[in-house]
Protein backbone atom coordinates (compact mmCIF):
# COMPACT_ATOMS: atom_id res chain seq x y z
CA UNK A 1 0.00 0.00 0.00
CA UNK A 2 1.30 3.45 -1.10
CA UNK A 3 2.02 5.44 2.06
CA UNK A 4 0.30 8.85 2.78
CA UNK A 5 2.10 11.50 1.80
CA UNK A 6 2.09 15.15 3.92
CA UNK A 7 3.95 18.29 2.69
CA UNK A 8 4.23 20.92 5.74
CA UNK A 9 5.59 24.37 5.10
CA UNK A 10 7.23 25.66 7.77
CA UNK A 11 8.92 22.25 8.91
CA UNK A 12 11.60 23.61 10.94
CA UNK A 13 9.93 25.30 13.17
CA UNK A 14 8.82 24.26 16.57
CA UNK A 15 5.38 23.19 15.24
CA UNK A 16 6.89 21.92 11.83
CA UNK A 17 9.47 19.41 13.43
CA UNK A 18 6.23 18.08 16.20
CA UNK A 19 4.13 17.56 13.59
CA UNK A 20 6.94 16.04 11.13
CA UNK A 21 7.69 13.44 14.45
CA UNK A 22 3.74 12.86 14.69
CA UNK A 23 3.37 11.97 11.30
CA UNK A 24 6.36 9.87 10.59
CA UNK A 25 4.74 8.01 13.86
CA UNK A 26 1.79 7.61 11.98
CA UNK A 27 3.25 6.29 9.16
CA UNK A 28 3.56 8.80 6.89
CA UNK A 29 5.65 10.00 3.90
CA UNK A 30 6.80 13.23 5.01
CA UNK A 31 8.08 16.09 3.05
CA UNK A 32 9.40 19.54 3.79
CA UNK A 33 9.48 23.20 1.96
CA UNK A 34 12.74 24.18 3.49
CA UNK A 35 15.00 27.38 1.90
CA UNK A 36 18.24 26.30 0.64
CA UNK A 37 20.10 28.28 3.13
CA UNK A 38 18.27 25.31 6.07
CA UNK A 39 20.22 22.57 4.18
CA UNK A 40 23.63 24.32 3.89
CA UNK A 41 23.41 25.17 7.87
CA UNK A 42 21.77 22.28 9.12
CA UNK A 43 23.06 22.65 12.65
CA UNK A 44 21.33 25.98 13.39
CA UNK A 45 18.29 25.71 10.99
CA UNK A 46 17.54 21.84 11.37
CA UNK A 47 18.32 21.61 14.55
CA UNK A 48 14.95 20.67 15.58
CA UNK A 49 14.11 17.86 13.01
CA UNK A 50 17.30 16.36 14.30
CA UNK A 51 15.89 12.98 15.76
CA UNK A 52 14.42 12.57 11.97
CA UNK A 53 16.26 15.13 9.40
CA UNK A 54 17.02 11.24 7.68
CA UNK A 55 13.96 10.43 7.40
CA UNK A 56 12.06 13.65 5.93
CA UNK A 57 12.26 14.46 2.08
CA UNK A 58 12.99 17.62 2.08
CA UNK A 59 12.64 20.11 -1.40
CA UNK A 60 13.97 23.61 -1.79
CA UNK A 61 11.57 26.38 -2.40
CA UNK A 62 10.86 29.88 -1.56
CA UNK A 63 7.54 30.99 -0.63
CA UNK A 64 7.81 34.34 -2.33
CA UNK A 65 7.70 32.40 -5.86
CA UNK A 66 4.80 30.84 -7.44
CA UNK A 67 6.66 29.26 -9.96
CA UNK A 68 8.89 26.95 -6.92
CA UNK A 69 6.17 26.30 -5.01
CA UNK A 70 3.96 25.19 -7.41
CA UNK A 71 6.69 22.70 -9.31
CA UNK A 72 6.92 21.05 -5.68
CA UNK A 73 3.65 20.11 -5.39
CA UNK A 74 2.85 18.95 -9.03
CA UNK A 75 6.05 16.67 -8.11
CA UNK A 76 5.32 15.60 -4.50
CA UNK A 77 1.44 15.27 -5.03
CA UNK A 78 0.45 15.32 -1.37
CA UNK A 79 -2.65 13.79 0.29
CA UNK A 80 -2.18 16.31 3.22
CA UNK A 81 -0.27 20.12 3.30
CA UNK A 82 0.17 21.79 6.37
CA UNK A 83 1.10 25.59 5.79
CA UNK A 84 2.59 26.78 8.89
CA UNK A 85 5.57 28.71 7.69
CA UNK A 86 4.95 32.77 8.20
CA UNK A 87 6.92 35.80 9.83
CA UNK A 88 5.16 34.51 13.19
CA UNK A 89 6.57 37.02 15.51
CA UNK A 90 3.94 39.61 16.20
CA UNK A 91 6.68 42.43 17.52
CA UNK A 92 8.19 42.02 14.11
CA UNK A 93 4.96 42.42 11.96
CA UNK A 94 5.33 46.47 13.20
CA UNK A 95 8.78 46.59 12.17
CA UNK A 96 8.56 46.05 9.19
CA UNK A 97 4.05 45.69 8.72
CA UNK A 98 4.47 45.10 4.69
CA UNK A 99 7.52 42.29 4.65
CA UNK A 100 4.97 40.55 7.27
CA UNK A 101 1.65 41.39 4.77
CA UNK A 102 4.02 40.30 1.68
CA UNK A 103 5.00 36.96 2.85
CA UNK A 104 2.13 35.66 4.84
CA UNK A 105 -0.53 36.72 2.07
CA UNK A 106 1.12 35.73 -1.01
CA UNK A 107 2.98 32.49 1.06
CA UNK A 108 -0.81 30.77 1.88
CA UNK A 109 -2.20 32.12 -1.78
CA UNK A 110 0.66 30.54 -4.03
CA UNK A 111 0.18 27.35 -1.59
CA UNK A 112 -3.61 27.22 -2.44
CA UNK A 113 -3.04 28.06 -5.85
CA UNK A 114 -1.09 25.33 -6.20
CA UNK A 115 -3.20 22.35 -4.63
CA UNK A 116 -5.82 24.06 -6.97
CA UNK A 117 -3.59 23.89 -9.81
CA UNK A 118 -1.52 20.40 -9.46
CA UNK A 119 -2.96 18.37 -6.71
CA UNK A 120 -6.64 19.80 -6.25
CA UNK A 121 -7.59 16.53 -3.97
CA UNK A 122 -5.39 17.18 -1.00
CA UNK A 123 -5.93 18.27 1.50
CA UNK A 124 -4.94 21.73 3.42
CA UNK A 125 -4.89 22.76 6.52
CA UNK A 126 -3.83 26.28 7.25
CA UNK A 127 -2.20 27.49 10.76
CA UNK A 128 -4.34 30.55 11.38
CA UNK A 129 -3.92 32.66 14.77
CA UNK A 130 -5.84 33.87 18.16
CA UNK A 131 -3.76 37.02 17.09
CA UNK A 132 -7.31 37.35 14.81
CA UNK A 133 -9.57 38.10 18.18
CA UNK A 134 -7.16 40.72 18.49
CA UNK A 135 -9.22 43.12 20.96
CA UNK A 136 -11.70 40.64 22.02
CA UNK A 137 -15.36 41.11 21.63
CA UNK A 138 -16.55 38.18 23.61
CA UNK A 139 -14.57 35.70 26.33
CA UNK A 140 -13.35 33.05 25.78
CA UNK A 141 -13.27 33.21 22.17
CA UNK A 142 -14.59 30.66 19.78
CA UNK A 143 -15.05 29.67 16.26
CA UNK A 144 -17.69 31.96 15.68
CA UNK A 145 -16.36 34.96 17.71
CA UNK A 146 -15.61 38.26 15.37
CA UNK A 147 -12.03 39.07 14.56
CA UNK A 148 -11.03 42.60 15.22
CA UNK A 149 -7.24 41.98 14.62
CA UNK A 150 -4.52 44.58 16.41
CA UNK A 151 -1.65 43.73 14.09
CA UNK A 152 -0.35 43.47 10.75
CA UNK A 153 -0.20 39.60 11.86
CA UNK A 154 -3.16 39.82 12.79
CA UNK A 155 -4.79 40.69 10.04
CA UNK A 156 -2.77 38.98 7.57
CA UNK A 157 -3.50 35.73 9.32
CA UNK A 158 -7.37 37.18 8.73
CA UNK A 159 -6.75 37.13 5.44
CA UNK A 160 -5.19 33.86 5.17
CA UNK A 161 -8.31 32.62 6.94
CA UNK A 162 -10.30 34.35 4.31
CA UNK A 163 -8.87 32.63 1.59
CA UNK A 164 -9.02 29.31 2.81
CA UNK A 165 -12.78 29.32 3.02
CA UNK A 166 -12.84 31.31 -0.18
CA UNK A 167 -11.00 28.18 -2.09
CA UNK A 168 -13.09 26.19 0.24
CA UNK A 169 -16.48 27.20 -1.14
CA UNK A 170 -15.16 28.20 -4.81
CA UNK A 171 -12.83 25.41 -5.45
CA UNK A 172 -14.51 22.66 -3.64
CA UNK A 173 -11.29 21.88 -1.54
CA UNK A 174 -10.77 20.41 1.84
CA UNK A 175 -8.89 23.24 3.27
CA UNK A 176 -9.27 24.58 7.21
CA UNK A 177 -7.67 26.84 9.24
CA UNK A 178 -6.82 25.72 12.77
CA UNK A 179 -7.30 28.67 15.18
CA UNK A 180 -4.59 28.14 17.12
CA UNK A 181 -3.72 30.17 20.88
CA UNK A 182 -0.85 30.10 22.32
CA UNK A 183 1.30 27.18 22.22
CA UNK A 184 4.64 26.88 23.43
CA UNK A 185 7.82 23.86 23.99
CA UNK A 186 11.47 23.88 24.85
CA UNK A 187 11.38 23.80 20.85
CA UNK A 188 10.33 27.70 21.02
CA UNK A 189 12.11 30.33 19.21
CA UNK A 190 14.34 32.55 21.95
CA UNK A 191 12.15 35.45 21.10
CA UNK A 192 8.69 34.83 21.78
CA UNK A 193 8.08 36.13 25.92
CA UNK A 194 7.79 32.28 27.18
CA UNK A 195 11.16 31.34 25.82
CA UNK A 196 12.96 34.67 26.87
CA UNK A 197 11.90 33.76 30.19
CA UNK A 198 12.72 30.60 30.45
CA UNK A 199 15.75 31.23 29.26
CA UNK A 200 16.64 33.59 31.30
CA UNK A 201 15.56 32.62 34.08
CA UNK A 202 17.84 29.35 34.15
CA UNK A 203 20.81 31.57 32.56
CA UNK A 204 20.75 33.72 35.96
CA UNK A 205 20.23 30.90 37.80
CA UNK A 206 23.69 30.11 36.49
CA UNK A 207 25.10 33.05 36.71
CA UNK A 208 25.05 33.58 32.89
CA UNK A 209 23.22 36.70 33.20
CA UNK A 210 21.50 39.03 35.96
CA UNK A 211 18.60 40.83 34.26
CA UNK A 212 15.74 40.39 31.91
CA UNK A 213 13.89 43.00 30.23
CA UNK A 214 10.27 42.38 29.57
CA UNK A 215 7.58 44.47 27.78
CA UNK A 216 3.92 43.99 29.00
CA UNK A 217 3.38 41.83 32.21
CA UNK A 218 0.01 42.32 32.54
CA UNK A 219 -1.23 40.89 29.11
CA UNK A 220 -3.04 37.94 29.25
CA UNK A 221 -2.36 34.24 27.05
CA UNK A 222 -3.95 31.03 26.58
CA UNK A 223 -0.92 28.85 26.62
CA UNK A 224 -0.64 25.47 25.80
CA UNK A 225 2.27 22.71 24.26
CA UNK A 226 3.19 22.33 20.81
CA UNK A 227 3.45 18.90 21.10
CA UNK A 228 -0.31 18.12 21.88
CA UNK A 229 -1.32 20.83 19.01
CA UNK A 230 0.10 19.47 16.26
CA UNK A 231 -2.54 16.57 16.67
CA UNK A 232 -5.11 18.60 16.42
CA UNK A 233 -3.94 19.76 12.89
CA UNK A 234 -4.25 16.20 11.92
CA UNK A 235 -7.38 15.42 13.39
CA UNK A 236 -8.68 18.62 11.30
CA UNK A 237 -7.80 16.98 7.99
CA UNK A 238 -9.17 13.82 8.98
CA UNK A 239 -12.76 14.61 9.28
CA UNK A 240 -15.93 14.10 7.24
CA UNK A 241 -16.31 17.70 6.07
CA UNK A 242 -13.90 20.99 6.08
CA UNK A 243 -14.46 23.02 9.02
CA UNK A 244 -12.43 25.21 11.20
CA UNK A 245 -12.06 25.06 14.86
CA UNK A 246 -10.76 27.03 17.28
CA UNK A 247 -7.46 25.33 19.93
CA UNK A 248 -6.23 26.43 23.01
CA UNK A 249 -6.64 25.09 25.97
CA UNK A 250 -9.41 26.96 27.91
CA UNK A 251 -7.37 28.98 30.93
CA UNK A 252 -5.18 32.29 30.74
CA UNK A 253 -2.51 33.72 32.42
CA UNK A 254 -0.51 36.68 32.59
CA UNK A 255 3.26 37.14 31.79
CA UNK A 256 3.76 37.92 35.34
CA UNK A 257 2.26 34.77 36.44
CA UNK A 258 4.48 33.23 33.41
CA UNK A 259 7.11 34.76 35.15
CA UNK A 260 6.88 34.38 39.02
CA UNK A 261 6.21 30.44 37.95
CA UNK A 262 9.33 30.02 35.87
CA UNK A 263 11.69 31.85 38.01
CA UNK A 264 10.16 30.71 41.08
CA UNK A 265 11.02 26.91 39.78
CA UNK A 266 14.84 27.53 40.37
CA UNK A 267 14.23 29.14 43.81
CA UNK A 268 14.41 32.66 42.27
CA UNK A 269 12.35 35.75 42.98
CA UNK A 270 11.10 37.59 39.73
CA UNK A 271 10.65 40.72 40.73
CA UNK A 272 14.60 41.32 41.82
CA UNK A 273 15.46 40.30 38.20
CA UNK A 274 12.87 41.48 35.63
CA UNK A 275 12.92 45.36 34.53
CA UNK A 276 9.87 46.68 32.23
CA UNK A 277 11.08 48.14 29.27
CA UNK A 278 8.39 50.29 27.64
CA UNK A 279 10.48 49.68 24.23
CA UNK A 280 8.89 46.57 23.83
CA UNK A 281 5.44 47.51 24.61
CA UNK A 282 3.75 47.08 21.28
CA UNK A 283 1.75 49.94 19.39
CA UNK A 284 -1.43 48.34 19.90
CA UNK A 285 -1.22 45.60 22.60
CA UNK A 286 -4.00 42.62 22.29
CA UNK A 287 -4.47 42.02 26.14
CA UNK A 288 -6.64 38.94 26.53
CA UNK A 289 -6.62 35.80 25.11
CA UNK A 290 -8.43 32.84 26.22
CA UNK A 291 -10.10 29.73 23.85
CA UNK A 292 -13.31 28.15 24.23
CA UNK A 293 -12.09 24.43 22.96
CA UNK A 294 -15.12 22.41 23.40
CA UNK A 295 -15.73 22.13 19.79
CA UNK A 296 -13.02 20.78 19.00
CA UNK A 297 -13.19 18.28 22.18
CA UNK A 298 -16.95 17.36 20.65
CA UNK A 299 -16.20 16.57 16.98
CA UNK A 300 -12.52 16.34 16.87
CA UNK A 301 -12.01 14.33 20.28
CA UNK A 302 -9.13 16.61 20.86
CA UNK A 303 -8.69 17.19 24.42
CA UNK A 304 -5.62 19.26 26.30
CA UNK A 305 -3.95 17.07 28.64
CA UNK A 306 -1.16 18.73 30.17
CA UNK A 307 -1.42 21.84 33.20
CA UNK A 308 0.27 25.40 32.74
CA UNK A 309 2.33 24.17 35.64
CA UNK A 310 3.67 21.23 33.44
CA UNK A 311 4.32 23.78 30.36
CA UNK A 312 6.17 25.82 31.96
CA UNK A 313 8.20 23.37 33.75
CA UNK A 314 9.36 21.57 30.86
CA UNK A 315 10.40 24.23 29.19
CA UNK A 316 12.37 25.78 32.51
CA UNK A 317 13.83 22.04 32.84
CA UNK A 318 15.21 21.75 29.55
CA UNK A 319 16.61 25.50 29.67
CA UNK A 320 18.31 24.98 33.09
CA UNK A 321 19.71 21.24 31.24
CA UNK A 322 20.82 23.65 28.15
CA UNK A 323 22.59 25.95 29.48
CA UNK A 324 24.30 23.74 31.48
CA UNK A 325 25.84 22.08 29.11
CA UNK A 326 27.24 24.89 27.62
CA UNK A 327 28.36 26.65 30.38
CA UNK A 328 30.11 23.46 31.09
CA UNK A 329 31.50 23.63 27.72
CA UNK A 330 33.17 26.53 28.27
O1 LIG B 1 5.23 35.50 23.07
P1 LIG B 1 4.66 36.60 22.28
O2 LIG B 1 5.59 37.35 21.40
O3 LIG B 1 3.46 35.96 21.47
P2 LIG B 1 2.16 36.59 20.77
O4 LIG B 1 2.38 37.99 20.34
O5 LIG B 1 0.99 36.34 21.65
O6 LIG B 1 2.04 35.71 19.45
C1 LIG B 1 2.23 34.30 19.46
O7 LIG B 1 0.99 33.65 19.59
C2 LIG B 1 0.07 33.87 18.49
C3 LIG B 1 -1.20 33.12 18.82
O8 LIG B 1 -2.05 33.96 19.53
C4 LIG B 1 0.71 33.41 17.20
F1 LIG B 1 -0.14 33.60 16.18
C5 LIG B 1 1.99 34.17 16.97
O9 LIG B 1 2.63 33.72 15.79
C6 LIG B 1 2.91 33.93 18.15
O10 LIG B 1 3.25 32.56 18.17
O11 LIG B 1 3.96 37.67 23.24
C7 LIG B 1 3.00 37.29 24.20
C8 LIG B 1 2.66 38.47 25.09
C9 LIG B 1 2.32 39.75 24.32
O12 LIG B 1 1.21 40.34 24.91
C10 LIG B 1 3.53 40.64 24.51
O13 LIG B 1 3.25 42.03 24.50
O14 LIG B 1 3.82 38.79 25.87
C11 LIG B 1 3.97 40.19 25.88
N1 LIG B 1 5.37 40.50 26.18
C12 LIG B 1 5.81 41.19 27.26
N2 LIG B 1 7.13 41.35 27.20
C13 LIG B 1 6.43 40.18 25.41
C14 LIG B 1 7.55 40.72 26.06
N3 LIG B 1 6.54 39.49 24.27
C15 LIG B 1 7.78 39.31 23.75
N4 LIG B 1 7.91 38.59 22.62
N5 LIG B 1 8.90 39.84 24.35
C16 LIG B 1 8.83 40.54 25.50
O15 LIG B 1 9.86 41.02 26.02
Amino acid sequence: MTKKRALITGITGQDGSYLAEYLLGLGYEVHGIVRRVALEDQKHRLWRLQDVIGKIKFHYGSLESYPSIFKIFQEVRPHECYHLAAQSFVSYSFEDEFSTFNSNINGTHFVLSSIKNACPECRFYFAASSEMFGKVEEVPQKETTRFHPRSVYGISKVAGYDLTRNYRGAYNIFAVSGILFNHESPRRGFEFVTRKITSAAARIKLGLQDKLQLGNLEASRDWGHSKEYVKAMHLMLKQNKPEDFVIGTGKTHTVREFADKAFGLLGLDYKKHIEVDKHLFRPSEVELLVADPSRAKKKLGWKYTMTFDQLVEDMVKHDYDYFSNKKGAT
